[in-house]
């Protein structure tokens, strides 16, 4: 995050990730286009529209004070490019976590979290989070209750939980306002400076 009071301006760097295919390039692309600014997301994408990179596009509201501007990303989730996503998620505020909700695609949701807690460490418990149980316009789905107590989720600060059909545009702009109010919120508690006394 990045507060600059000459120019009153906030900057964030948010995050959509998950396993491959999970659907976090239709995620991206279904928050710009409810914002009626889905030209402004920058696909890096093979031939078979699979994520080479990352996406990215910026938003920005503004009120008469401030300017928030917002950075968003989503990492790839193929492994062949896994080096490019420790370096997206560097400096973060904030991560949708992007879960295929299909019964043949849980362990691979498992084995996604778990590589997110090796980058993050214990950073990862406070860091704010949105889960997005995605597809559930699909059938053979897994509860997400299993998922979650699996990953001992009760661990867990700074956790909201939505469903979402990403393909439908179903469910986005909640999980992005539940992590705005996540990141904010968090901010409120953290002194964003000490003073000596
Ligand atoms: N039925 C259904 N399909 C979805 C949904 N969300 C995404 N998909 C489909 O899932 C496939 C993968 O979606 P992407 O958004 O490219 O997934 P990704 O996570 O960005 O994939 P990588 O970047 O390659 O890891 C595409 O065929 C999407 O149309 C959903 O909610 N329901
Ligand atoms: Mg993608």
């Amino acid at each position: 995050m990045i507060i600059d009071h000459l120019t009153q301006s906030i900057q964030l760097k948010i995050c959509y990730f998950g396993p491959a295919l999970s659907g976090k390039t239709t995620s991206i692309k279904a928050l710009f286009n409810h914002f009626g600014i889905e030209e402004r997301v920058l696909c890096i994408e093979s031939s078979v529209n699979r994520t080479l990179f990352f996406d990215y596009g910026t938003i920005t509201f503004e009120n008469q004070k401030w300017l928030l501007k917002l950075h968003l990303y989503s990492t790839t989730g193929q492994d062949f490019y896994i080096i490019t996503r420790p370096t997206t998620l560097k400096a973060l505020d904030g991560m949708i976590f992007v879960i295929d909700s299909q019964e043949d695609a849980y362990y691979r949701n498992l084995t996604s979290w778990y590589e997110l807690y090796n980058y993050f460490e214990d950073e990862l418990i406070n860091l704010p989070k949105v889960f997005a149980f995605n597809k559930q316009d699909l059938f053979d789905l897994f509860e997400p209750s299993l998922f979650l107590e699996n990953i001992n989720y009760f661990k867990l600060n700074n956790l909201l939980i939505n469903n979402t059909i990403a393909i439908e545009g179903e469910g986005i702009l909640n999980c992005f306002e539940d992590l705005l109010s996540l990141i904010f919120n968090n901010l409120n508690k953290t002194p964003l400076a000490t003073l000596p006394t």
